[in-house]
């Protein structure tokens, strides 16, 4: 099968369009990648390159030996995808060790996979296992309000959780299990990658601090929605604290434990603290 025919690329494509429409993929900003099914490869096997040389992925993943994924190029501007799609995305195959990745298709004019290749692949290593297999989709963007926010709230998980959820009804239902924050560190290496793949034990949504957003999900369609959610509800809050010192009104622990049990989810209690204050001051000191 050609695979630009392949409905997991076309999928691909239009969420990278989706995503720069949004405005969160300046210049070569954010990356995507997706964990192709063995039918999958099998369906495009004849299409792919027979040789490419192996070369070492910065970290070690060997529950994803064998694997084949396709991934955004590094460099390559999200604006391009769907343009020129050969040009600025590649499909890659691991090595048996897990720890060597080679190309197979695209990248038509030379390059490499994303620059957070070790994040992607640590955190598809990490999903695979708590969601049974049922994770293929890891997805960075540079959201706006989500970086505006992380300059003016404590970088503590459950202070980004509490107030996402209060901003937007919705929110709870959509990352119940909340939502993770790494403190800045310098992007493109293993380290980063490992502290994002330990949040991602728990959570399917984690803040690089000054930097946007990795999302995991099973499908192109719940990945990029809980991207957009995190990042609109980031949105209101943000014109809160730019009109107001303080909410009058909000959503409070028992309307959280009520909306749990009338929408069968379950909140983690640790999210659903008393708040010490009811300034922005008092609370974050801002
Ligand atoms: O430039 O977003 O984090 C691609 C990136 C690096
Ligand atoms: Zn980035």
């Amino acid at each position: 099968m050609k695979i630009l025919e392949a409905k997991f690329v076309r999928g691909f494509i239009n969420m990278a369009q989706e995503g720069y429409e949004e405005g969160w993929h300046e210049r070569n900003g954010g990356n995507l990648s997706y964990r192709l099914t063995p039918h999958e490869v099998d369906s495009i096997s004849d299409r792919l390159f027979q040789h490419g040389e192996w070369t070492d992925i910065n970290a070690s993943v060997p529950t994803l030996a064998g694997e084949y994924f396709l991934v955004t190029g590094s460099g390559k501007y999200f604006r391009n995808i769907p343009v020129d799609p050969e040009e600025t995305l590649c499909i890659i195959e691991l090595d048996e060790t897990g720890t060597k990745y080679r190309i197979r298709w695209g990248l038509v004019e030379g390059g490499r996979p994303t620059s957070e290749l070790p994040t992607h692949l640590l955190n598809h290593a990490i999903k695979k296992r708590v969601s049974n297999n049922t994770h293929r989709i890891i997805y960075h963007a540079h959201c706006t309000n989500i970086i505006a926010l992380s300059f003016l709230l404590p970088l503590k998980d459950e202070v980004f959780t509490r107030e996402l959820w209060e901003s937007m009804t919705e929110c709870p239902v959509v990352f119940p299990e909340g939502i993770g924050v790494v403190p800045w560190m310098v992007p493109g290496g293993r380290e980063i990658g490992i502290e994002t793949s330990k949040l991602m034990e728990t959570y399917n949504a984690v803040i690089w601090s000054h930097h946007g957003i990795f999302c995991s999900g099973d499908t192109y369609d719940g990945t990029f929605g809980l991207m957009h959610t995190i990042e609109k509800s980031a949105e209101i809050l943000m014109k809160i604290l730019a009109v107001s010192d303080r909410k009058l009104n909000t959503i409070t622990p028992d309307d959280f434990r009520q909306l749990a049990k009338d929408f069968g989810v379950t909140l983690n209690e640790r999210f659903l603290y008393e708040k010490k204050g009811t300034t922005f001051k008092e609370l974050y000191g801002i």
